[in-house]
């Protein structure tokens, strides 16, 4: 409960801010995208880390205005990036069971892109299977309305989750973000290697975008290039960074 009020007090004193991470073409080496991850520095307490009060805030029901600003932000941080001459960066927001559920979602994102003037393309929502599976009829409608304002919808940690592999036709799904589990060992691990030129045959089959997530290592980098993944992200790249140093990283694109 102590977490629960400081969240509270965070929200109204905006305590939050947003890191970046880059994504990368995994052929050129250009950013592409980033995916917006939020950060709490908490005054005389510092950083206080997502993995432990995004469970409170989702608890709570506070992730639902915690969202809204993140997604807010984000986008007016894309359309900013781009109004000051950089090539259109794509923004990956990470959106919560919660929020997902929330009525008003559609129209908060319609709401966000008209302030912000940001390009819907541009915008990418990051839900996770158990996200979409825990409601499947509502979930194919929601994701409909939120495709049909333009924006992208990406499956995070995608091969972690206990759900069956139909809802890839029957959602709108426009990207799946190969769970770092599977990246962690593809050089070393033939199961693993398996498990992620197993995904990219079945994602280009059906016309889906892939996304490889923590990527470390040069040898990872080359696997999932030659294997054909379109885009990645991890700490070989750049961890994610405060939007000034993200920006230093746009200039040094090729
Ligand atoms: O960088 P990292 O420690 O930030 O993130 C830890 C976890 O917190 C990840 O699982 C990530 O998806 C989640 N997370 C980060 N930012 C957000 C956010 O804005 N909203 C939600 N719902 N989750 C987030
Ligand atoms: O669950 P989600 O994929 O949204 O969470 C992103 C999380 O992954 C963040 O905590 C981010 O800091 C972390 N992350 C990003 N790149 C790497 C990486 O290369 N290695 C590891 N171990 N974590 C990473
Ligand atoms: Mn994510
Ligand atoms: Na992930």
């Amino acid at each position: 409960l102590a977490l629960e009020n400081q969240l509270r007090q965070a929200i109204e004193n905006r305590e939050f801010h947003l890191h970046y991470q880059p994504q990368h073409d995994l052929q050129s080496n250009a950013i592409v995208g980033v995916e917006a991850l939020i950060r709490w520095n908490r005054p005389g307490q510092g950083m206080i880390a997502p993995l432990k009060f995004i469970p409170v805030a989702e608890m709570s029901g506070l992730i639902v205005p915690i969202g809204e600003w993140v997604m807010q932000e984000a986008c007016r941080q894309a359309q900013d990036w781009q109004m000051r001459g950089a090539e259109p960066i794509g923004v990956a927001v990470n959106v919560s069971a919660r929020q997902f559920k929330d009525p008003e979602l559609i129209t908060k994102i319609a709401q966000c892109l008209e302030s912000t003037g940001l390009d819907p393309h541009l915008l990418e929502l990051e839900l996770t299977e158990s996200i979409v599976m825990e409601d499947p009829a509502n979930s194919a409608a929601r994701l409909k309305k939120i495709r049909d304002l333009g924006v992208s919808i990406s499956i995070d940690d995608f091969g972690t989750g206990y759900s069956s592999l139909s809802y890839l036709r029957q959602f709108p799904i426009d990207i799946l973000k190969i769970d770092r589990s599977f990246v962690r060992d593809v050089n070393v691990d033939a199961h693993n290697a398996a498990i992620v030129t197993a995904i990219l045959a079945m994602a280009r089959q059906l016309q889906i975008g892939v996304v490889a997530e923590g990527i470390e290592t040069a040898e990872q980098q080359a696997f999932l290039a030659q294997h054909g993944c379109g885009i990645g992200q991890g700490f070989y790249f750049s961890k994610p960074v405060p939007p000034a140093d993200c920006e230093k990283l746009f200039e040094r694109r090729p």
